[in-house]
C-alpha cells in the first residue's frame, strides 16, 4: 500500500488506509508499505550493513541454510534511527491490532548469498497453546526491510499468505530446522506446503516495508544472482510474549527519544 505525502507529514494513516491495512494483515497475514525510506537512508542502511556482513561471513557459518545467514545487528547509526525503529505509520499500524503497549523483542537481519537455496516452508514460531488446536489473534509482527530490490532471481522470501498465520494445530504447523532442510522439504507437511499450496513471491523494492504475522508460512528462496540479497529483520510484540532479546548500550539507549525508549524498554542494557 502507499502511503499519501499527508499521512507521512502528520504520522499518522487515515482511518480507509489504515483498516486497509488491518484487513490485509489479519485476512492474508501481511501488508507492504512502500517507500518508507529514501535513496539516502538506504545507501547508508546498506554501506553498513555491507561492512558488517562481509566482517561475519568471514567468522560465521551459514546459520539458515547453505549460503543464508541471519546476522544480529548493532542497536546503533544507521539502524537504529526513529524512522527505522519507531516508524510512526508502522507503529500505528501494529499497535492498532496488538495494542498501544508494544515491545521490539528482536534486531537482526536474513541474507540471501548467491548461491543460497530454497528453505523448508515455515512459521518463524510454535503454536503458543500446543494443547489445544487453536487459533489465536495476532501477538506478534515481524518487519522486514529489504535493503535491495526483492527481484524473482535474487531469492525473494517467499509467503503463504491468507490462512496459515491461523493455524494453531502443533502438528501441522511447520517449524524451521535449517539443519534438515531437505528432510523437512521431503515430510509429508512439506510436500503439503510445495505441490498442494501456491506460495508467493514477495517483489518489492528496496526502501518498502514488509509487516508480516510471524506465524505466517514462508521461507527463503534460491539467490540465482551475483549478489547478497539482505533485510532488516524486527519482531514486535504484546508486552507479556518476547521473541528474543535485544541489547543497546547503556549509554546509547539514554539518548534515545522516549517514543523509541519505550518499545525497547526491555531491552538488555551493557
Ligand atoms: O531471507 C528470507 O527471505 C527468509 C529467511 C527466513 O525465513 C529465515 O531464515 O527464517
Amino acid at each position: 500500500m502507499k502511503v499519501t505525502t499527508a499521512e507521512w507529514e502528520t504520522g499518522e494513516l487515515t482511518p480507509e488506509s489504515l483498516l486497509a491495512a488491518q484487513l490485509n494483515l489479519k485476512i492474508k497475514g501481511y501488508v507492504i508499505i512502500e517507500d518508507v525510506f529514501d535513496e539516502a537512508q538506504l545507501t547508508a542502511l546498506k554501506a553498513r550493513f555491507n561492512e558488517l556482513l562481509n566482517a561475519y561471513v568471514e567468522k560465521t557459518d551459514p546459520n539458515r541454510g547453505a549460503s543464508r545467514y541471519g546476522m544480529p545487528l548493532p542497536f546503533e547509526s544507521p539502524f537504529a534511527s526513529t524512522t527505522l525503529v519507531a516508524n510512526p505509520i508502522i507503529l500505528q499500524v501494529i499497535r492498532s491490532i496488538l495494542g498501544e503497549d508494544i515491545i521490539c523483542s528482536f534486531f537482526a537481519s536474513d541474507t540471501a548469498l548467491s548461491g543460497s537455496q530454497y528453505q523448508q516452508a515455515h512459521s518463524d514460531v510454535a503454536p503458543l497453546f500446543p494443547e489445544d488446536d487453536i487459533s489465536l489473534p495476532p501477538f506478534c509482527y515481524v518487519v522486514n526491510i529489504p535493503l535491495v530490490d526483492f527481484r524473482p532471481d535474487n531469492g525473494p522470501t517467499e509467503i503463504w499468505p491468507y490462512g496459515t498465520h491461523l493455524v494453531g494445530d502443533p502438528r501441522v504447523v511447520p517449524i524451521p530446522d535449517f539443519t534438515r532442510i531437505q528432510e523437512l522439504r521431503e515430510s509429508a507437511l512439506g510436500r503439503f506446503t510445495e505441490e498442494e499450496m501456491t506460495p508467493q513471491q514477495v517483489i518489492t523494492p528496496a526502501g518498502s516495508v514488509v509487516i508480516r504475522d510471524i506465524r505466517m508460512w514462508h521461507r527463503g528462496t534460491p539467490n540465482r544472482s551475483q549478489d547478497p540479497r539482505p533485510m532488516m529483520a524486527m519482531v514486535y510484540n504484546r508486552p507479556w510474549y518476547n521473541h528474543g532479546v535485544v541489547e543497546i548500550a547503556g549509554d546509547q539507549f539514554e539518548i534515545l527519544p522516549s517514543e523509541v525508549k519505550q518499545v525497547f524498554r526491555k531491552a538488555v542494557l551493557r
